[in-house]
């Protein structure tokens, strides 16, 4: 069977594509879930995403990939720079834990350079657009040989 890899965006990520272009390009997240779709399905992996702006929900589709998911690549949004509640979920997942940023946020305000979700993750990758969410699936790719 497949490996799953449960893709997880955070707050205000359903308006990529439609505001900031400049920051977060023109992609919407329609756009990266197809390409997401698309690339797991080359590299023999499944792949389900999942976006909320609430930071519970986030945490219960965590609680949930414990038991469904074989992998979590997650783009937490603001709540990577505040949330411990979504590190110490992470931290009960076995699986590894991709963090994902469209913009590289060690170049923006000082508020945005430390994340809470970093102390959890197996590789971050930040600063290279949506692009960075197929390179996230890439690594899961390398982590899971057939
Ligand atoms: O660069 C990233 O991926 C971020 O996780 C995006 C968050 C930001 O708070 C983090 O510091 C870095 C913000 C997501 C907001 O997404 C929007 C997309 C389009 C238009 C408006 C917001």
């Amino acid at each position: 069977m497949a490996r799953l890899i449960q893709i997880i965006n955070g707050p205000n990520l359903n308006l990529l594509g439609k505001r900031q272009p400049e920051i977060y390009g023109h992609e919407t997240l329609d756009d990266v879930e197809a390409d997401c779709m698309a690339l797991a399905a080359d590299l023999g992996l499944d792949c389900a995403l999942y976006q909320s702006n609430y930071e519970g929900a986030i945490i219960d589709c965590i609680h949930t990939a414990r038991d469904e998911a074989d992998a979590i690549v997650i783009n937490p949004g603001a709540y990577t720079h505040t949330s411990v509640a979504i590190l110490d979920a992470l931290n009960a997942f076995e699986g590894p834990v991709i963090e994902v940023h469209i913009s590289n946020i060690h170049k923006r305000e000082s508020f945005r350079h430390h994340s809470y979700v970093s102390l959890r993750a197996d590789a971050v990758i930040a600063g290279c657009g949506t692009e960075g969410y197929q390179l996230a699936l890439r690594r899961m790719a390398t982590l899971f040989p057939d």
